[in-house]
């Protein structure tokens, strides 16, 4: 069978966890890097209008347009051997997931680029919230665990890592004095993990 081709862009939290899944899940695949969000290759639109990466087309024609569809066919891909997407799909993983793409990825849009949004509260607002929606129950989910799949990983931690990673980045003094040691050190891990040096490897085009 030939490979997939996914369509990506370095820098995006939901095509790093698109290429985390499917380097751990051990699917080969092509990788169109894009250089620029504003300039867009043509055959991906047409494959794919709505314009927004990870898009991955498969071998029969099918194209996934959504970050958490292309994890769940690479892990479905190989069977699933280590559980990462099995080890997923507790309540509580599915919860933190929601949290994430929704109400923290809103704040964290806010907290990153207050001028690009015209509903943007001052202060300390958007911080303070993505605190509350999704790190200070990250921090409660880590307490007991080194991983949100246990003593393991799952595809939890690699879907949301990448967005823990972009809000510390907003200021790192500040996110490190926050009291948080199990997220500092789970994020701390995932950031030397050999599997997100393996998916951030530059390459020409990015
Ligand atoms: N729900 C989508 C969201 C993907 C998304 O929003 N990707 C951003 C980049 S991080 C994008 O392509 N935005 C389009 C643009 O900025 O033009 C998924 O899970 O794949």
């Amino acid at each position: 069978m030939s490979k997939p081709l996914l369509y990506s862009y370095r820098r995006c939290p939901y095509a790093m966890r698109a290429r985390m899944a499917l380097l751990q899940a051990g699917v080969a695949y092509h990788a169109h890097e894009l250089t620029s969000l504003r300039d867009k290759p043509a055959e991906m639109l047409a494959l794919s209008p709505k314009g927004t990466v990870p898009v991955l087309v498969l071998a029969n024609g099918e194209v996934l347009e959504q970050s958490m569809d292309i994890m769940r066919w690479a892990y479905g891909q190989t069977g699933d051997k280590d559980r990462w997407w099995a080890r997923a799909q507790t309540p509580e993983n599915q919860a933190l997931l929601a949290f994430c793409d929704g109400e923290f990825k809103h704040h964290l849009d806010r907290t990153k680029y207050p001028q690009r949004y015209s509903d943007a509260q001052g202060g300390d607002h958007h911080r303070e919230q993505a605190l509350r929606v999704l790190l200070t129950p990250l921090e409660k989910a880590l307490h007991s665990q080194a991983y949100l799949g246990g003593d393991q990983p799952c595809a939890t931690d690699i879907a949301v890592f990448p967005f823990v990673r972009q809000f510390a980045a907003v200021d790192p003094a500040w996110f490190e004095a926050l009291p948080l040691p199990k997220v500092q050190a789970w994020l701390a891990g995932w950031l030397n993990h050999a599997l997100f040096e393996m998916v951030m490897v530059k390459t020409s085009r990015s």
